[in-house]
């Protein structure tokens, strides 16, 4: 059809506000920003509006305080919840955000049932799996963003060490979006160089590829540590627009996301990073790569934490169980 694409942004805080100003620039479609928060989705929703006639861009903003307003959404995002604060894991996040996911899960349920929704909330893993089993939507509907940001993250610090166009980079990290995230030294390459091969051309020292990693498992914490006050959002936006994006152009892209695993990578009724392939019809293809014995110990060791965690929301809400 050639009416306009629907987007809603459950939470309408610091990822939101940027989701709804990328969804304007980049021309996706209208947006709908909710938030339990009264006057702030009307007020973001009303400023970004104010930048189109500068900026150039069509798209209608609706702030709304009640689940009505995202009926018939194409695409959700969701970053209803509480972010981190200096000192925090993600874990300590579970409690209140697996309450807010049981009533997005809700609203999903009722108004958007045939949306394609990315859950940004963290602790990540687990609460995409809570929202997907919270509102029913298809498995295939419903998918997790980290594997993108924590690949710009690796990207990024490559790029700036190397002196190249991040363009040229590219990487990926998979598993569960936590500390013990996988980075992929074997599959991440500059300008179609595997790693390794450029740590041999001694272009990279292994020293400094050791530090890259370990900074990259820790990028969210270091923002969290200068902002104080919330955690990163203007990449993490940026991350779910390009997710976003491949399933509303059919771009078909494949990207690490969050996505429900049925056996695949041995790994059943969780949600874990993984590449994938997004398309109209959502994910429409797992990529299982195989791993050689060192990336799979790295594996099954965030797919435990994971683990933990989606048993623990068993345990706090035996709805989930
Ligand atoms: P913030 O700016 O606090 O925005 C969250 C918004 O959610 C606020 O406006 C709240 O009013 C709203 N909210 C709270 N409860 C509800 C509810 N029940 N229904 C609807 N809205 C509600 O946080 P943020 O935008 O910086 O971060 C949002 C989430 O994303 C947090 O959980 C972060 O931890 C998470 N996050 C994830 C990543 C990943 O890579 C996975 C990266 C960065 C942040």
């Amino acid at each position: 059809t050639m009416a306009r694409k629907k987007i809603a942004l459950i939470g309408s805080g610091q990822i939101g506000g940027t989701l709804a100003h990328l969804v304007g620039l980049k021309e996706l479609g209208d947006v709908v920003l909710f938030d339990i928060a009264e006057g702030v989705p009307q007020g973001k929703g009303l400023d970004i509006a104010e930048s189109s006639p500068v900026d150039g861009f069509d798209a209608k903003y609706t702030g709304a305080n009640s689940y009505e307003a995202i009926a018939g959404a194409d695409v959700v995002i969701v970053t209803a919840g509480v972010p981190r604060k200096p000192g925090m894991s993600r874990d300590d996040l579970l409690g209140i955000n697996l309450k807010v996911m049981s009533q997005v899960g809700e609203g999903l349920k009722q108004y958007a049932p045939d949306a394609f929704v990315i859950c940004i909330t963290n602790p990540l893993d687990a609460m995409v799996w809570a929202l997907q089993k919270a509102s029913g939507l298809p498995k295939n509907k419903v998918v997790g963003m980290a594997g993108v940001l924590d690949s710009a993250r690796f990207r990024y610090f490559l790029a700036e060490e190397l002196g190249v166009s991040v363009k040229d980079v590219h990487a990926m990290t998979l598993g569960g979006h936590g500390d013990d995230m996988v980075p992929l030294i074997r599959y991440s390459t500059v300008g179609g160089v595997p790693l390794p091969d450029l740590v041999k051309m001694g272009w990279l020292t292994q020293d400094k590829l050791d530090s890259i990693v370990k900074r990259t498992r820790g990028g969210g914490g270091e923002i969290v540590a200068l902002l104080k006050t919330g955690s990163a959002f203007y990449a993490p936006a940026a991350s779910a627009i390009a997710m976003a994006e491949s399933y509303l152009r059919d771009q078909k892209r494949v990207l690490p996301c969050a996505a429900y695993l049925d056996g695949q990578y041995g790994v059943s009724d969780m949600y874990v990073g993984v590449p994938v392939l997004i398309g109209e019809n959502g994910v429409e293809k797992i990529v299982e790569i195989a791993f050689d014995e060192t990336e799979k110990e790295m594996f099954s060791k965030s797919v435990a934490a994971v683990k933990g965690l989606v048993d623990a929301c068993k345990t706090i809400n035996p709805a989930f169980a």
